[in-house]
């Protein structure tokens, strides 16, 4: 796709660097024009800050969306990440369904849980409401945690490939076109991300940093969608973009300081060559 037009729909986090102040910046590195729709504005993003506010901006959504509709605008992708509440995500499926141009891509982040938990703001009804979301999109970025709760799987800590290989199954069962699941990990220091597409699945294993950092599902998602508008396919995506969340972990490691994201700007110019720009 040549200069391709994308909605992105999550929140803005305004310190945090999570969500739109990831997918915005590395959505355009890419050479996408980037629209969004913030879903609220928090003061940080919830995991690790305390006391944080939230400003939800459900209320917009129908003017908003009208008002594109009288405009005539569309899209040739519209990719999810964080979203506040059941509405929300409804109103996500009707702008798949009213404002994506013919063959254009939808991709969901389910965005909502890690490490066997849901996120604070999060509960089963909010799982229930992802659901047609997740099963309705032509791409889904969940991490075990997510594909766990969408598929009401128990959450393992530790697994073997047979485990991995249930999920799949489950959810393509549910409806998932191309999945790309991350965070696969067999062996203590390495992980990786296993991408199933039209029945076949290959995984890509790379090193694992002792420390994780927070944000980088965000950083990964948006770095995902930005290489595969750029022609490339999914499993290639998800390779390049785990390339390049791996070089923007180890530009973070060792400052305490930034436990809350990572510094994700300092290899944006790394993300434009990867791309072949
Ligand atoms: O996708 C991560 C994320 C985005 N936005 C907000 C969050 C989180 C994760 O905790 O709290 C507000």
């Amino acid at each position: 796709m040549k200069y391709p037009k994308i909605l992105t729909i999550q929140d803005i986090s305004c310190v945090g660097q999570c969500s739109l102040t990831v997918a915005l910046p590395i959505l355009s590195a890419a050479g996408a024009e980037t629209c969004i729709l913030p879903s609220a504005v928090l003061s940080t993003h919830t995991a690790g800050f305390s006391g944080f506010t939230v400003r939800d901006l459900t209320e917009d959504f129908p003017h908003i969306i009208a008002h594109w509709k009288k405009e005539n605008i569309s899209f040739d992708a519209v990719y999810t990440g964080y979203l506040g509440s059941g509405a929300q995500i409804a109103f996500a499926k009707s702008i798949f369904e009213q404002l994506l141009k013919d063959g254009g891509l939808t991709i969901v982040d389910p965005a909502m849980a890690d490490n066997g938990k849901l996120y604070p703001a999060f509960d089963q009804a909010y799982v229930e409401a992802m659901k047609p979301l997740v099963f309705g999109a032509d791409i889904i970025l969940p991490n075990i945690t997510e594909a766990c709760f969408l598929t009401d799987t128990p959450y393992q800590e530790s697994y073997d490939e047979a485990y991995i290989t249930t999920l799949l199954d489950r959810l393509t069962a549910a409806g998932a076109k191309t999945i790309v699941l991350t965070g696969v990990s067999y062996v203590p220091c390495k992980t990786g991300v296993a991408v199933r597409q039209k029945g076949e699945t290959r995984y890509y294993e790379h090193r694992k940093f002792a420390k994780g950092c927070h944000g980088t599902g965000d950083v990964y998602a948006s770095a995902f969608v930005g290489a595969l508008l750029n022609g490339k396919s999914a499993y290639d995506a998800a390779v390049l973009a785990a390339d390049y969340t791996l070089l923007c972990i180890g530009l973070t490691q060792g400052d305490a300081e930034h436990w809350y994201g990572v510094k994700f700007e300092l290899a944006l110019p790394e993300y434009i060559r990867m791309l072949g720009k």
